[in-house]
């Protein structure tokens, strides 16, 4: 099927499609052409080469590098696990950035979509390592991470609840149990689930233990006093399914006198936007995860500055921390790393 020329990033969305298949097509011929592959593979390949063009879309949307380099060295540990060429990924940006050459009319477009492309693929080459487990001796609470991370991994969710509580019982900060045990054994299941050595299954498993106890820590979040700081919104954008982050953030916060809503996952933007203008939060704090949904932050923001709304917005989440310039792109007033730096920010973020 022949292709429209494409001169800006909404043609390259809408015919992602045909452009994915002409770029599967050279990679076939080119690695896998003697290869009986079969429909199921073909399909599944193509849905991956869709999804690869729009990481090479995203990261020139919000120019930047670093979201694609990110996203292709995850993708190497991924396709690392199935018997592939070792250049199959070095193969599909080749034959990825022919075509998107030939196809992109806009002369300005068109090299910023191959410069990534040569820049990412120089920072892969030399890239060989697997990603280093986050249950490490450098924590300084290694001890109560290591407990944690093996009375969960054993399904052993009532000593797991009960270490926590202890050490909260004897002192540990709740920030601390937060930012030292919580964040990185839920970043290890992630780890482990990316190297497939433990199933989905086995993930959502954690993932709902740690949700059990985050719960149970909730008659110490409000045994403060009533008199609150500020009012303070806290979702996850449209699309964003990733809400423990955010979650832990709006429950510290709660914790440390203020007066948070927290909306949880995937909020449609207009519902935030009506949310906003009821309830005037001073603060809104905003959570993406997926690169996929960056431009969902950048639309609502740009609507509650059309809006004139004052409330203050601070972003944060998995892409805000790859790339330390995106929140300014995005059109946020901060950003943090998550509970290391968060207050400080918005305290600095209310002075303004
Ligand atoms: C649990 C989990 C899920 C759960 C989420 C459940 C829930 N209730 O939240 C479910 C099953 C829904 C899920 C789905 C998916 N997931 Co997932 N998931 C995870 C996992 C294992 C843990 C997330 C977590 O709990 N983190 C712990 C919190 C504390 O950390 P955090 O989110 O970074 O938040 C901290 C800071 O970033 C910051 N912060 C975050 N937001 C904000 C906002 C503000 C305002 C501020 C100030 C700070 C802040 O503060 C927090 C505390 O310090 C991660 C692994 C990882 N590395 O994160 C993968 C991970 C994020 N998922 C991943 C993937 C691929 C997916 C799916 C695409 C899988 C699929 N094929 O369907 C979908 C996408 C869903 C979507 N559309 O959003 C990948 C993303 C890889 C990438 N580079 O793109 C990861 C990294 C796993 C991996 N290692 O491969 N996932």
């Amino acid at each position: 099927m022949g292709i429209e020329p494409i001169l800006n990033l909404n043609d390259l969305e809408k015919h992602i499609q045909p452009i994915a298949t002409e770029v599967l097509e050279r990679q076939i011929e080119r690695q896998f052409k003697d290869l009986k592959l079969g429909d199921e593979w073909y399909h599944k390949s193509l849905a991956d080469a869709v999804y690869n063009l729009r990481m090479i879309k995203i990261a020139v949307e919000h120019s930047s590098l670093m979201i694609l380099v990110h996203y292709l060295k995850w993708l190497d540990s991924i396709l690392k696990q199935f018997s592939l060429p070792d250049d199959v990924l070095t193969v599909f940006l080749t034959c990825a950035k022919e075509v998107l050459d030939e196809k992109i009319e806009d002369k300005e477009l068109r090299n910023n979509v191959q410069n990534i492309i040569i820049n990412a693929k120089k920072e892969l080459e030399p890239f060989t390592k697997e990603p280093q487990s986050f249950i490490r001796n450098d924590n300084p609470h290694s001890q109560l991470l290591y407990q944690y991370y093996h009375f969960v991994m054993e399904d052993n969710k009532k000593a797991a609840k009960d270490l926590i509580n202890n050490a909260v019982n004897n002192g540990t900060a709740l920030r601390d149990i937060y930012l030292y045990v919580f964040q990185p054994f839920q970043y290890e299941i992630g780890r482990l689930w990316q190297l497939r050595e433990i199933s989905v299954a086995k993930e959502h498993y954690c993932t709902a233990v740690t949700q059990l106890i985050l719960s149970s820590l909730y008659d110490i979040i409000f045994s403060g006093k009533n008199n609150k700081k500020c009012c303070l919104t806290a979702a996850c954008v449209e699309g964003e399914l990733h809400e423990m982050g955010i979650r832990m953030v709006a429950d510290y916060l709660e914790s440390e006198q203020f007066d948070t809503h927290y909306l949880g996952a995937n909020t449609p933007i207009s519902d935030l936007v009506a949310h906003l203008k009821t309830n005037q939060p001073k603060i809104l704090a905003l959570s993406a995860t997926m690169f996929f949904n960056i431009a969902k932050v950048k639309t609502l923001i740009h609507k509650l500055h059309q809006d004139e709304l004052a409330t203050k917005i601070i972003v944060g989440g998995f892409p805000f921390s790859i790339d330390p310039e995106l929140w300014k792109k995005v059109g946020a007033d901060a950003c943090s790393h998550g509970l290391a730096d968060v207050e400080i920010v918005i305290n600095n973020l209310l002075k303004e």
